[in-house]
């Protein structure tokens, strides 16, 4: 076994020791998480859109410029989300909420597949990609529909519907926030699992834990601007080290 492979094995044992004896656990998720389940993320390969980069699609400026383009790119994103399934990443967070009597998931996805795996215990940074909100009256709702016809859509008081999801430069909901920073500072373990770390204020959970004296544990298949602080940052896939790591925790090491 190659010295590499050896200190992976070692990190993970560790991992798995701090999950079994945490009191209060939070997950930071983000679109690496959902990847291997066929879902493009934000940065680097395949997360381009007709060469579009996200950054210049998720704001509210481009979808006043073109509110049309904006939301063909939700719905091909609603198309692509509709053909895919919970991978051994969600799963495996679903049962470590079972097993952990604190537990909190905190996710900036917003495309539903952590309630698909069984996740409950769930705080959406950055809202629903299945929710529009009306800009006229207000009015949010569940839209499934896929694909959408006629883009834009528009509610029934006559106002142009948008996607229920948070673009940058508007405030998070308050609410969830909130709860979401006072379960980082009540945790005594954090895992960040599949984000680049670069967008705020969901960026500053893990350091908000860190200095309260938490553990924090990464999984990226890249290093992030939070690998050098975390106590533990492996390098692979969620959907390959989580289940690993809960097994650990909880199912019995062999
Ligand atoms: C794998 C893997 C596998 C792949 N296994 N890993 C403080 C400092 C600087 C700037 C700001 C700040 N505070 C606020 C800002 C401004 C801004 C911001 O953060 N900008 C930075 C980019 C510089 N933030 C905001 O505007 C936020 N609003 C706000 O703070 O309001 C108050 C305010 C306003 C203005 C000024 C100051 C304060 C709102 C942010 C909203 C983000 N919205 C989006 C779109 C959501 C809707 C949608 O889905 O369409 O959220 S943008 C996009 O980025 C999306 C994601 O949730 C988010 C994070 O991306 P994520 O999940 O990390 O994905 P990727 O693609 O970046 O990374 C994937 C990772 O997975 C990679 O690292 C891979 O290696 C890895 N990976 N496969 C493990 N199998
Ligand atoms: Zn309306």
């Amino acid at each position: 076994m190659s010295h590499t492979r050896t200190s992976e094995l070692n990190a993970v044992a560790q991992a798995g020791e701090w999950l079994a004896g945490a009191q209060s656990v939070v997950a930071l998720t983000g679109a690496g998480v959902s990847a291997e389940s066929g879902l493009p993320t934000f940065r680097g390969a395949g997360g381009l859109w007709r060469n579009r980069r996200p950054e210049t699609l998720a704001t509210p400026e481009a979808f006043a410029a073109d509110p049309k383009t904006v939301w063909e790119w939700y719905d091909w994103r609603r198309s692509v989300h509709a053909g895919c399934s919970p991978n051994p990443g969600h799963h495996a967070l679903a049962e470590l909420e079972r097993a952990k009597l604190e537990f909190w998931l905190v996710t900036q996805n917003v495309d539903g597949l952590h309630e698909q795996a069984g996740s409950r215990r769930i705080l959406k940074l950055h809202g629903d990609l299945w929710k529009v909100r009306c800009l006229t009256c207000g009015r949010e709702e569940r839209d499934t529909r896929v694909p959408i016809d006629p883009l834009p859509p528009y509610c029934s008081c006559g106002g142009m519907l948008r996607p229920a999801v948070v673009w940058f430069g508007e405030s998070l909901s308050e609410e969830t926030l909130r709860a979401a920073f006072d379960a980082a500072a009540r945790a005594d373990l954090v895992l960040v699992l599949g984000t680049s770390s670069v967008v705020y204020p969901a960026a500053a959970l893990p350091r908000v834990a860190l200095e309260r004296g938490a553990r924090v544990i990464e999984i990226n298949l890249e290093p992030t601007e939070l690998s050098g602080v975390a106590h533990l940052s492996l390098r692979g896939k969620t959907g390959e080290l989580l289940p690993e790591i809960v097994r650990r925790a909880f199912g019995g090491a062999p």
